[in-house]
Parts: structure tokens; C-alpha cells; sequence
């Protein structure tokens, strides 16, 4: 049994997460068509009959804004990379400066393989229009492996998983063979909730939210699990949009994040949802802790 550790990173919205839930083949990380959605590491955890696979989601790597907040992710991905033993870079079927600016990091790290998986082929009607992207990976020599692949249909994820094994550096398994990840289901719901509020509201309100289970009292699980998550907000104003006319986009948040949550832990959920306005929570370390963004 071979088992190893495997960050997956690269700019937002590459379908880093996306990947993810497809190698586990659960929804375990959140998705949106919107830039850094997310905001955790998580393990994925696939076991297979002769290897164990440890893949990292990560925050994507914003290499041309800069912020306080776009600091805490960008530590969160650089700890995965140095906890991981192989690097994942996903990209989308073209390269710009972007990915040339992530791939000229990655090639100063000489004491792990790193591959490039090519996203979203099954946007490319035309295969042969791969070919230049593919030698413009193979370039710099940077990549171990470059492989193109599709998040979403499934395509060459077999490839990637037979050559990633070969990288794999440990003998025997580092998690038990039926977990699948990392987090508490306490952890899982929240970011259901953030995801709601990712593909639901606009602008900045994705953006000025955290989300916290208050309480998850799993005591009826049989026949119930009751949830109850607070969404802080940075201001005021963003409160009422989240709130909606008559409560109508918190119920819609809510109820989308109940069935997801239905689905997760295999039993009726009730779910409350409350909204509160906590200014400046990104520069609050210890709130950041609470939450899971900060050590
Ligand atoms: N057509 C197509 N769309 C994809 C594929 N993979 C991901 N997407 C879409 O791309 C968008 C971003 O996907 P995510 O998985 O959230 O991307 P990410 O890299 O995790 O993004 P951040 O967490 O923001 O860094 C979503 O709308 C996905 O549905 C793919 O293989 N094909
Ligand atoms: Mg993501």
C-alpha cells in the first residue's frame, strides 16, 4: 500500500474543488462559478486496493491583488504545499502570466514533483488546440507530468490517478480506509451555508461573510439532526441585503443549504439561521482562529 500527501493549487476558479469531489466522489468542498470560494484546507481522502491518495483543496493563488485577508489564504495554500509531497498545479486550457508567475515558483521547489493538470477540456470542442497549451507547460520543464483533464466530465482523471501513484512516498496508509476527510460535519455544514451565500448574493457580500455553527445537536440523529449557524456580516447595509424582502434570500440560502445538508449526513435537518454584524472580523485574529483561517 503506497499513500501520500497532495496539495492541489492554482489561481481561483480553476476547479481545484470541483477535482476534488470528483477523485473522492463526494461533495465534500464548496463550489462556485465565483473567484476564491474557497477559504479552508481540507483533506480529501481516496483509498484505493494499492494506494492511498491524501488530496489537499486549497485557497487559489491570487497573484495580482493584494490584501490583508488574501494574505491569510495565500499562508493557508503555501502550508499546504509544504506539508504535501507531491504539488498539483490545476490550470484552465491557456497560459498567461498568471500561471507562468505560480509555475516560476513552483520551479524553485526542487524536493517534490509537481504535475500541471490542464482543467476543463470539455470546453475545448477542438482536442487539437491542446497540443500548444501542452507545449507551452512542457517549456520550462517545470512538470513531472502535464495532463489534461475535465473536473466535471471525468476525463483523464484515471491518467492523472495512475501516474500520481507512481509519486506517491510512503508505505502503508495515514488515514483509517473508510474516512474521506479531514473535517467535522460541524466544519462541512458551515461551508455549505458560505457556499449558498457564494452562488445566492452579489459583489462583496460573499466576501464579508463567516459562517459559525452555533450549535449541531445530533441527540435525535435518527429521526433529526438540528443545526443552528450565525452568518456575520462586516456592515449593516449588508445585513438587510442578506436578509432579503420579507426574509425571502435568507430562506432561500437556507433551504438549498438544508437539502445539501440532507445529503451530507444521510438524515432530516432542521436549520435556523441568524444574521449578525461583526465589523472588521477579517483582522480579527482570534475570530480568524475560531473560524478556522488562522493557527
Ligand atoms: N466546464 C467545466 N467547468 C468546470 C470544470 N471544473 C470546474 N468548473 C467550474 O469552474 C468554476 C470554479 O470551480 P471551483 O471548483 O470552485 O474552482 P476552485 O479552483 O476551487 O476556485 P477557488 O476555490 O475560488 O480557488 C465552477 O463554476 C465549476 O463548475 C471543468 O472541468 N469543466
Ligand atoms: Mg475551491
Amino acid at each position: 500500500m503506497k499513500s501520500g500527501v497532495i496539495a492541489v493549487i492554482g489561481r481561483p476558479n480553476v476547479g481545484k474543488s470541483t477535482l476534488l469531489n470528483k477523485l473522492i466522489g463526494e461533495k465534500l468542498t464548496i463550489v462556485s462559478p465565483k473567484p476564491q470560494t474557497t477559504w479552508q484546507r481540507l483533506h480529501g481522502v481516496l483509498t484505493t486496493q494499492d494506494a492511498q491518495f491524501v488530496f489537499i483543496d486549497t485557497p487559489g493563488l491570487e497573484t495580482e491583488r493584494s490584501s490583508p485577508f488574501i494574505s491569510v489564504l495565500k499562508k493557508i495554500t503555501l502550508s499546504a504545499m509544504n506539508d504535501a509531497d507531491v504539488i498539483v498545479h490545476i490550470v484552465e486550457p491557456f497560459i498567461t502570466d498568471r500561471e507562468r508567475s505560480i509555475e516560476e515558483e513552483l520551479g524553485k521547489i526542487h524536493d517534490k514533483p509537481k504535475m500541471v493538470l490542464i482543467n476543463k477540456i470539455d470546453l475545448k470542442k477542438d482536442k487539437n488546440l491542446l497540443l500548444p497549451v501542452i507545449g507551452s507547460y512542457a517549456d520550462k520543464a517545470v512538470y513531472g507530468a502535464i495532463i489534461p483533464v475535465s473536473a466535471v466530465t471525468g476525463e483523464g482523471v484515471d491518467v492523472f490517478l495512475k501516474e500520481l501513484k507512481q509519486y506517491l512516498p510512503n508505505d502503508g496508509m495515514l488515514y483509517n480506509e473508510d474516512t474521506i476527510t479531514d473535517k467535522y460535519e460541524k466544519e462541512l455544514v458551515a461551508e455549505i451555508v458560505r457556499e449558498k451565500l457564494f452562488n445566492f448574493t452579489r459583489e462583496e457580500i460573499p466576501y464579508s461573510v463567516a459562517c459559525v455553527v452555533d450549535k449541531f445537536d445530533e441527540t435525535q440523529r435518527e429521526r433529526i439532526i438540528r443545526i443552528y449557524v450565525t452568518i456575520y456580516v462586516e456592515k449593516t447595509s449588508q445585513k438587510g441585503i442578506l436578509i432579503g424582502a420579507g426574509g425571502s434570500m435568507l430562506k432561500k440560502i437556507g433551504t438549498s443549504a438544508r437539502m445539501d445538508m440532507e445529503k451530507l449526513l444521510g438524515t432530516k435537518v432542521y436549520l435556523e439561521l441568524y444574521v449578525k454584524v461583526k465589523e472588521d472580523w477579517k483582522k480579527d485574529k482570534r475570530f480568524l482562529r475560531e473560524i478556522g483561517l488562522e493557527k
